[in-house]
Parts: structure tokens; C-alpha cells; sequence
């Protein structure tokens, strides 16, 4: 109701003090964690998004309103991860190369956690050296790319062929996501799945891993 809309506009307004005391209160209030993630900080999000752009917000705004959503995000993070789920197996996520969003792929790091998979998250601008480099150290099942721009995107085909001319795509389940990316595009480039949304991404890796 109201406390929800309100926090919608702190986290545009990048009022992270805010934004933890709603997020508290809500916890108080009994909200379920991936609730309050959901309703009031993705949906806030969404706003932002949608002003950036059309040009009536701008990128120091923008940040305020990441820094906002993180805050938030950090009381959630042990919630969702304490489920005590046996373990399920290994992922390593990372924003591709040239590309530095990572609220996304920290949100889907928190929901894998909760879900009992063991996240190594390498972090935004990754090239596919770093991606491999990873997998292998962490003996990973799952690898997790993450792009958030129309001009980043392209660059997951580019780590999935790098794992053909290796030897290495059928050693790893690929998952995609990102606001830009779909179906056909997680199709085309040769990924084992397209995720929509973080708790798409928990199902598609319990389907895939099975
Ligand atoms: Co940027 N930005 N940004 N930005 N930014 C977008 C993406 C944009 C859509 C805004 C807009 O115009 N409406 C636009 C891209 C347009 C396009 O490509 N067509 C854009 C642009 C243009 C830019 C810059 C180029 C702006 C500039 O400098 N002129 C620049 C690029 C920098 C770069 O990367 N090289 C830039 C910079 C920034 C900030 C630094 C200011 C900041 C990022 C801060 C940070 O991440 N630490 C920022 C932000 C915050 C956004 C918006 C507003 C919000 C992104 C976000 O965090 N969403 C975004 C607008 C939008 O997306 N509506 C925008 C919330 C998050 C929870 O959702 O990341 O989609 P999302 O993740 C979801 C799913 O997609 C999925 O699960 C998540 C949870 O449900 N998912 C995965 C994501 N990754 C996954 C990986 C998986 C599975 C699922 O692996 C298995």
C-alpha cells in the first residue's frame, strides 16, 4: 500500500536511509523478503528506469537510486539466503565485458544462494577469458552472464563460442539474462536458457541441473 509507494519514490529520489527503515518496517510487518524485493525495490526500479530513459533523470540520479536499491538489498541478502537448502551446485555469474549494471546479477546471486547453489559472482566487465577462468577454478555446473545494454548483449555469443573452440560448452549449463535480452535471443547464440527474472533463473538452474 502507501509505505510501498512511498519507498518507490525514496528509491528514486536515491534516499537509501529511507529505503532500509521501509524495508524493515515491512520485515516487521511480516513481508515475505522476495516480496519486498519485488513490489518495492524492483518496481522502483522500474521508474527510474523508465525516466533515465526518456531523458528526465540522468546518470548521477541513477546512481543514487542503485546505491538506494543495494542498501536495501543487503538487509534482504542473509533473509534469502538462510533457507537452508541442501547444496544444489555451482554457478559463477558475471556482467559481459563492457557492460558495468550489476544490480540484476547480485539479485539473482541472492536468489541462487537462497535456493542452495553456491555463487561465485565475478562482477561486472568480464571477458570470456575471466568467465572461463572461473569456472574452472570454481568448478562450476552453471555459468551466469548477465547484460543490461542492446550493445553488451552480443558479447555472451562471444564467450559461448570461446567455450566451443575450447571444449568446454557441453562442461557448463549457460544461463543468460538482463532487461534487453529474450527467448529467441538466448536461443540464437546457443545458451541453455533465457531467465526473465531472478526466480526463473533458480527454476531454470534446479530444471537444468536435475
Ligand atoms: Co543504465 N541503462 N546505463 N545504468 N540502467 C539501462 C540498462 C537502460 C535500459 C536505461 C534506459 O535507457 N531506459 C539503458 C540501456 C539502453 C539499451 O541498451 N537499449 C541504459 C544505459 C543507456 C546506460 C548508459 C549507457 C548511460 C550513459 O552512460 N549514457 C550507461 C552504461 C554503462 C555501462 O554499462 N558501460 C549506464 C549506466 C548506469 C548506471 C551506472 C547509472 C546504473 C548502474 C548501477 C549498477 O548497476 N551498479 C544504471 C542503471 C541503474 C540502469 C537501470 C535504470 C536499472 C537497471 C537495474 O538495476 N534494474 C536500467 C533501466 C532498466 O533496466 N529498466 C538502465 C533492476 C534489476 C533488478 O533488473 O538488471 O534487469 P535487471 O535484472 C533482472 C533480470 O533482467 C534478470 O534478473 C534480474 C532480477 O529479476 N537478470 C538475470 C539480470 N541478469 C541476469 C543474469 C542471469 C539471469 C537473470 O543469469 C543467469
Amino acid at each position: 500500500g502507501e509505505l510501498v509507494e512511498q519507498m518507490q519514490d525514496d528509491l528514486y529520489d536515491g534516499m537509501a536511509e529511507e529505503i532500509v527503515e521501509g524495508v524493515e518496517i515491512l520485515l516487521e510487518r511480516g513481508w515475505v523478503p522476495y516480496d519486498i524485493l519485488t513490489k518495492a525495490l524492483v518496481a522502483g526500479m522500474t521508474v527510474v528506469g523508465n525516466d533515465f530513459r526518456d531523458g528526465i533523470l540522468f546518470v548521477p540520479e541513477v546512481l543514487l537510486a542503485a546505491k538506494a536499491m543495494k542498501a536495501g538489498m543487503a538487509i534482504l541478502k542473509p533473509l534469502l539466503a538462510e533457507t537452508g537448502a541442501p547444496r544444489m551446485g555451482k554457478m559463477v555469474i558475471g556482467t559481459v565485458k563492457g557492460d558495468i549494471h550489476d544490480i540484476g546479477q547480485n539479485l539473482v546471486t541472492m536468489m541462487m544462494e537462497g535456493a542452495g547453489f553456491e555463487v561465485k559472482n565475478i562482477g561486472i566487465n568480464n571477458p570470456a577469458e575471466e568467465y572461463i577462468a572461473a569456472c574452472k577454478e570454481f568448478n562450476a555446473d552453471i555459468l551466469g552472464m548477465s547484460a543490461l545494454l542492446t550493445t553488451t548483449m552480443p558479447y555472451m555469443k562471444i564467450v559461448i563460442d570461446e567455450l566451443k573452440e575450447q571444449g568446454l560448452r557441453d562442461d557448463y549449463i549457460v544461463m543468460v539474462g538482463g532487461a534487453p535480452l529474450n527467448e529467441e535471443f538466448g536461443t540464437a547464440i546457443g545458451a541453455d536458457a533465457y531467465c526473465k527474472d531472478a526466480a526463473v533463473a533458480v527454476e531454470m538452474a534446479k530444471q537444468l541441473i536435475a
